[in-house]
């Protein structure tokens, strides 16, 4: 039975989502996030010495890094119906928003989650107003700039064609709901990104997405509208 190390509120419910996606059976084995540092418990360094989530274990097969848990699950269950062939132009597409979403987006997010735990740290209130400086300045002359050029392109891309990969939803389309869900944590996305607004919905409607939720169990995201 294919095993998935589920941390809560995490990359690894769209783990959950593929598997029921794919109708395939699995056992979960849940985790939770330390109380105070968020962080992972240590129990996960006994599956995988980077003690991360996801991972999936998979007749005595370890797989980490959600791109490439994906990559295998579709490899290795799927009928063709959630990747695009490779010859076409939207297989390279499939390709690409495989490795975006934790290559390019996800670091941009981690950066934001980071900044929001400076300015919330407890510090002697003489080093308070230096540290929001530096927050600040990595906000402004960075971090902002980059998280808003990349939705405008995510937004111009699903104004284009309904799913990531053209009309057809694919295994792309789970990897990119993690920092989409990650985004709207910290931004009003209805207001200016209509339709990346609209893609959330439409994953929150299917079958598969809610059944991976009602297992996965509570799931919600780190992160504020000001990090
Ligand atoms: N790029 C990796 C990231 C893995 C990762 O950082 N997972 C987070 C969950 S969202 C985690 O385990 N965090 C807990 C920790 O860092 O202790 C992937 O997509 O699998």
């Amino acid at each position: 039975m294919l095993i998935v190390h589920h941390l809560e509120n995490s990359r690894s419910q769209r783990i959950l989502w593929l598997l029921e996606e794919l109708g395939v059976e699995y056992e979960m084995q849940r985790y939770g996030r330390d109380k105070q540092t968020g962080l992972a418990p240590p129990e996960l360094k006994e599956v995988h010495p980077l003690g991360k989530a996801p991972v999936i274990v998979d007749n005595g097969v370890t797989v980490v890094e959600s791109g490439a848990i994906i990559e295998y699950l579709v490899n290795t269950y799927d009928d063709g119906r959630l990747k695009p062939p490779d010859t076409a132009a939207e297989g390279l597409a499939y390709t690409y928003w495989l490795h975006y979403a934790e290559g390019t987006f996800m670091p941009l997010m981690i950066i934001s989650l980071i900044l929001g735990r400076i300015e919330t740290a407890p510090m002697p209130f003489f080093i308070k107003p230096v540290a929001k400086g530096i927050v600040g300045k990595v906000r402004d002359s960075y971090l902002d700039a980059n998280v808003q050029n990349n939705l405008e392109y995510i937004e111009q891309t699903l104004a284009q064609s309904q799913w990531f990969c053209g009309d057809r939803f694919t295994a792309a389309d789970v990897q990119m709901s993690f920092p989409l869900e990650a985004a709207e944590v910290r931004i009003e996305l209805s207001d200016d990104y209509p339709h990346i607004d609209a893609f959330l919905q439409t994953i929150r409607a299917r079958a598969a997405y809610k059944t991976a939720l009602d297992r996965g169990g509570h799931y919600e995201l780190m992160g504020s509208r000001s990090d």
